[in-house]
């Protein structure tokens, strides 16, 4: 017998992590038989996260969709049976054109998230299609969209810093991010850059497995990051600490900030609502003016409040008022994607879209579902996204999900707590058996994904499911007869002078391209200045306060025609949460703990929550109580309790932990409703908005705890 041969193919990462790593796919007889870290890959350096460590397998999970399937019980009970392509696609067409017949085009909704975060098959990979059908159009603000608005407003969209020239760092400020999990392969080069002398502060209320591993944790109330960054700019100008040439060459707004900062955010006041002591403020702002180059990365957690936008724009006004950006490694980090050189209008076709047609915010999907009249929401269409265990409020969306009239289909790898109210279930490829160029927003590489294997059964990629949607529904459009590899290079701009001498080729052979446009120890963004704002200057001062609500296109189809929200102040200013002791006492009474939800250790959001590997790694679903809360709870720890709200409750097992904060509960994301009885921690998550770009506010929500009975 001839040994059987090992054949190498170059992947990209799927997930929607800001490592987007380089992987190796090694395959024998057609055969996944492993994916690894590229060593070669500057970021990736050889190494995959825990969540990935069994991706191979992942491919094989016995519980995969393999084949279109109809539903056979009651909704929600998942019982399916087998159909072929032809009857689901014949199912799917005909009832939508029955639907767009009784009730027109806008009575069927898209919802797509970041299951997949490629060009093709990724967040915008049903945009052209059902803008093409007249769908309601889909705003899709799940993540950043109010960290990227305030970011936007202040400094434009700026790539930021590189993250490889955090090297050259010296005071390295991790806010409202938990690196060591969330953006793994950034610590190592923190880790350089502490050899070579950089401290790293870590901004979060919570004493995360990062914040333990850095030189000074500022555990401030969540929710009060505006203040904290506000006061810290009280001590910047009150002790003569700001670099006045690059605010008078390169700023705007300076006058006003610093009127309203010195009048507004003393730091006896700012102490009071972040819970710090004034000497923490002080000692921050100094350190932070005085150790250059000092540089921020911003996780995406500070924007889930009430004020989370607002917070933002704090925080981004910070490098400009030491001048950080006059430095390699200074300044800050949001995310880099805005210097992807993507087409976007080809690759959505915002031109396809009806003038006045309506839009409706994923992130309220609940609320959508249950109010929207003229036309009511009759068809849901969900492709790479788990809505019921991923948006606020989801006892609401579950009890919409459920209602006969909704013709609920799902593309998906496994029947999820969502796919599991599907009518028609469509089996999705997963990452080793499609093509696919990956962008990202945690660095500056676009990466190339090689399809490896073939996919199992009749699972195909989110680009062929449309393909296939598309003849299904009679569409002549030419879009929709490219293959994948046409359609990627069609979406680059290979024209921009970042791609020089680059194209689709190419990068296939290298695997990677670096869009950052100069090599990391010289990359100086906005040393002089440059910010691609309206004024070309760093706005502390919007000039465009009345976009409130402006959502970048890429989270809404490219449609521009959205109504603005309430007008913001133009100045940043801090407000307290929605849901707090402090502004809403009345709630507060009944539900006196704020609660915190973030990502899981070893689930990517509620992907691999299923794979019994991962649950083992992770642990059951935990509650953490500070002990002042416990003992008044009479909780001694390890038992089972219920965490509840008027919106809805879940189980987990009480951890009494002084590394939450008294007054507040952290329980992470991801846990699938069959394995956590029932329910999640989305069930007591508000699906109100934070003041800018319609994001989510995850962290603003009052609770109880109590003993499960
Ligand atoms: N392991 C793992 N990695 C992931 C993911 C995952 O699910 N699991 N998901 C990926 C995705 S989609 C994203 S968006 C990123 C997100 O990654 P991160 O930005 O790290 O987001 P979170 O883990 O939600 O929250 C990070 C920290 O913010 C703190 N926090 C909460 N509220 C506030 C606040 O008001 N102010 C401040 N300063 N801190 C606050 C929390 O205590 C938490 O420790 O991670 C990506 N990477
Ligand atoms: N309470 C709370 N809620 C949160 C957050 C929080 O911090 N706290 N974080 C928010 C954030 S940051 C994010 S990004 C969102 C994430 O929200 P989602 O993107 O909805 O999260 P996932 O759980 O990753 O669900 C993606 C689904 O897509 C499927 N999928 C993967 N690849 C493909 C594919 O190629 N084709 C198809 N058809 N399906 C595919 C996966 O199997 C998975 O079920 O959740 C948000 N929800
Ligand atoms: S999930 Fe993130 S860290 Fe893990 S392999 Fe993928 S890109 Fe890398
Ligand atoms: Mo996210």
């Amino acid at each position: 017998m001839m040994a059987s041969e090992t054949k190498i193919f170059k992947g990209g990462c799927p997930q929607d992590c800001p490592d987007t790593c380089a992987m190796i796919y090694s395959v024998e007889d057609g055969v996944l038989k492993s994916v690894t870290g590229d060593p070669a890959h500057p970021i990736t350096r050889g190494g995959l996260c825990v969540k990935l460590k069994d991706f191979a397998k992942h491919h094989y999970n016995p519980d995969r969709i393999i084949y279109p399937q109809r539903r056979v019980g009651p909704k929600g009970s998942g019982q399916y049976e087998r159909i072929s392509w032809t009857e689901a696609l014949d199912e799917i067409t005909s009832k939508w054109k029955g639907i767009i017949e009784d009730f027109g085009s806008e009575a069927i909704l898209n919802c797509c998230y970041l299951g997949n975060q490629g060009i093709i098959n990724g967040l915008t990979s049903g945009d052209a299609f059902f803008n093409r059908l007249g769908a309601t159009i889909s705003e899709k603000t799940f993540c950043a969209s109010g960290s990227s608005t305030g970011y936007l407003m202040t400094v434009g969209p700026t790539g930021g810093v590189d993250p490889e020239s955090f090297v050259h760092s010296k005071l390295i400020v991790i806010w409202g991010q938990n690196t060591m999990s969330t953006n793994l392969h950034q610590w190592p080069i923190y880790q350089e850059a502490r050899a070579n002398g950089a401290r790293i502060v870590v901004i979060d209320p919570q004493r995360t497995r990062t914040a333990k591993n850095a030189d000074l944790h500022i555990r401030l109330r969540p929710g009060t990051d505006a203040a904290f960054a506000l006061g810290v700019m009280n001590v910047l100008i009150t002790e003569n600490l700001v670099d006045q040439d690059y605010i008078d060459r390169y700023t705007h707004g300076y006058a006003e900030l610093k009127q309203r900062v010195l009048a507004d955010y003393g730091i006896e006041r700012v102490a009071n609502i972040t819970g710090l002591t004034t000497e923490t403020i002080q000692h921050f702002a100094r350190e932070y003016a005085g150790t250059q180059p000092s540089v921020i990365r911003l996780g995406v957690a500070p924007e889930r409040n009430r004020n989370g936008g607002q917070s933002i724009r704090a925080i981004c006004s910070l490098p400009a008022l030491v001048g950080a950006w006059r430095h390699v490694g200074g300044g800050l980090l949001e995310m880099p994607l805005w210097e992807f050189p993507l087409k976007y209008e080809e690759m959505c076709r915002p031109d396809f879209i009806k003038p006045g047609t309506r839009v409706a915010n994923l992130t309220q999907l609940g609320k959508v579902l249950e109010e929207f009249k003229d036309p009511p929401i009759k068809s849901l269409f969900v492709n790479n996204s788990n809505p019921v265990s991923q948006a606020g409020d989801s006892f609401r969306l579950e009890s919409q999900l459920k209602r006969e009239d909704l013709f609920v289909v799902v593309s998906e790898h496994f029947i999820t707590d969502t796919a599991k109210y599907a009518d028609i279930l469509l089996p999705a490829a997963m990452q080793a058996e499609q093509l696919e160029v990956m962008l990202t927003w945690g660095h500056f590489y676009l990466t190339y994904n090689e399809k490896a294997i073939e996919p199992p059964g009749e699972c195909v990629s989110n680009s062929e499911l449309f393909r296939r949607l598309a003849k299904a529904m009679g569409f002549q459009d030419s879009y929709w007869d490219r293959t994948d590899y046409e359609m990627l290079n069609d979406f680059i701009d290979w024209s921009s002078p970042k791609l020089q001498g680059w194209n689709m080729e190419k990068l296939r052979e290298a695997g990677y391209v670096s869009l950052a446009g100069a090599a990391p120890d010289k990359r100086l963004p906005h040393a002089e200045g440059n910010f691609p704002t309206p004024s070309g200057k760093c706005e502390f001062l919007t000039t465009q306060a009345d976009k409130g609500n402006f959502v970048v296109p890429v989270w809404r189809s490219m449609y521009e025609g959205m109504q603005p929200g309430e007008p913001i102040d133009p100045l940043p200013e801090w407000l307290p949460m929605r849901e707090s002791p402090i502004s809403n006492p009345e709630l507060a009474k009944k539900f006196p703990l704020n609660i915190v939800t973030p990502k899981a250790h070893a689930f990517l959001n509620s992907q691999y929550a299923n794979e019994p590997n991962q649950r083992h790694r992770q642990g059951e679903q935990t509650v953490t109580i500070h002990p002042l809360d416990a003992e008044a709870r009479g909780i001694n720890g390890g038992e089972m309790v219920r965490v509840f709200n008027e919106r809805g409750s879940f189980k987990g097992k009480a951890v009494i932990s002084d590394d939450t904060l008294p007054g507040m509960v952290v329980a992470f994301l991801g846990y699938w409703h069959e394995h956590n009885h029932g329910s999640a921690v989305n069930a007591i998550s508000s699906s109100e908005f934070s003041n800018l770009g319609h994001a989510p506010s995850f962290s603003d929500n009052l609770v109880q705890v109590e003993l499960a009975a």
